[in-house]
């Protein structure tokens, strides 16, 4: 599990850096920001380019953890798919090649022939990051990659990511929207019990180099498995133990009647509103906000299952807002939200969504104080 891991944070720093380096450097940046619509579109240009640099992240990391460990090859999973249609009806799959110059020239088709762009892509796809996280090392968890699935969300929060607005984070205080808040989030689960058991969270604009070297990324993980309970981060100091303060923070299209019962329990100050799914988990993992509660089905298994693993290595959680509410004995293990089993009722995306909402916490008193206020109310 230790080189499982230590493959996550490089894999989720690469991601980082495609990241970066899509917004620095000026024919991707173009790419990025423009979008083409009726007769501008060009047809042999596949889709979108921020839907293809969300395909490469996603097809570098399965590659590159099917490679490592071949177990799990058909189990990695994430948001989008690598099979493109273009204006022309040409279907094109977008795959990690062997070599540099081989995934430069892949590239370089469905970027219409946008040398430039396809090199500096594939650059940044082959480069390996040279620091991992040595706290990671010498893990002992009882698992193998056979029992084990992915979820892969390449680039969480992407309006935020190609809107780009800078924000200089203030420590202790959660930030309503801006870059931050874009993350690659990259979850393990248990394929016989849907539980998360391993997440990365890769935040690839934390902070500017104050010496002018561009952005900077932080990561987060946590490893939560039988007694095995291990995060990178603390629990937040003065964990109030369910007592009497409480924050949440909740989406800005979140219902009224959700606001309002909130911002009775809390107090109206202490409701907070930000943008990404990914982002808003993080700000309760980092004790930012005590619960992030949402009532929609608008998020999916790849937005939830890595920042869940970090909560229940902090003995907090995410529970299915809706069953929560129905269930007879309040929140419990039996609410938490797994990763293993389609809604098979759906179609498409909506398979993997989950679609009784959720509350993410990390104390179980906190959560049901909120489950007691929302009762009836929704
Ligand atoms: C989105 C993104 C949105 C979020 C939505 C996610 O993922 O995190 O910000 O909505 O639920 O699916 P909101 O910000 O209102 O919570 P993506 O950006 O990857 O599509
Ligand atoms: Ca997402």
């Amino acid at each position: 599990m230790a080189d499982l891991l230590r493959l996550l944070l490089q894999v989720a720093e690469k991601a980082a850096n495609v990241a970066r380096v899509c917004r620095q450097e000026a024919p991707l940046f173009q790419l990025l920001v423009q979008e083409k619509t009726g007769d501008d579109k060009n047809k042999k240009f596949v889709q979108d380019f921020k839907t293809l640099a969300d395909v490469v992240i996603q097809e570098m990391i399965r590659h590159n953890v099917g490679a490592k460990f071949p177990e799990m090859a058909g189990f990695i999973h994430g948001e989008e798919s690598n099979k493109f249609e273009n204006g022309l009806g040409e279907s094109v799959t977008v795959t990690v090649c062997a070599t540099e110059q081989e995934t430069a020239a892949l590239l370089a088709t469905v970027l219409d022939g946008n040398r430039t762009a396809a090199s500096l892509l594939a650059q940044a796809i082959h480069q390996n990051p040279a620091s991992v996280d040595p706290s990671a090392d010498g893990l002992a968890v009882p698992l193998s990659p056979s029992e084990l699935g992915i979820w892969i969300d390449p680039i969480d929060a992407t309006s935020q990511y190609i809107e780009g607005r800078e924000e200089a984070l203030e420590e202790g205080h959660l930030s309503p929207s801006g870059l931050h808040c874009a993350l690659v989030l990259i979850g393990v689960y248990l394929r016989s019990t849907g539980r998360p058991v391993m997440g990365v969270i890769n935040q690839p604009f934390n902070h500017k180099d104050p010496a002018g070297g561009g952005w900077r990324g932080r990561h987060f993980w946590g490893v939560s498995c039988g007694d095995v309970n291990l995060c990178s981060l603390p629990r937040p100091k003065g964990e109030s133990q369910g007592g009497p303060g409480l924050s949440a923070v909740l989406s800005s299209s979140e219902k009224q009647a959700v606001k309002d019962t909130l911002a009775s329990l809390c107090g109206p100050d202490n409701v907070k509103y930000a943008s990404g799914a990914g982002y808003k988990i993080l700000c309760v993992i980092q004790g930012l906000a005590d619960v992030y509660v949402l009532s929609e089905g608008s998020t999916f298994k790849w937005d939830s299952c890595a920042p869940h693993a970090l909560l229940r290595a902090l003995g907090g959680g995410v529970v299915d807002l809706n069953k929560t509410l129905q269930s007879s004995c309040g929140a419990g293990d039996q609410t938490e939200l797994t990763y293993h089993q389609p809604n098979a009722e759906c179609k498409g995306a909506d398979r993997w969504a989950n679609r009784g909402g959720l509350v993410a916490y990390r104390d179980c008193s906190q959560l049901n104080r909120v489950i007691g206020a929302l009762k009836g109310k929704m």
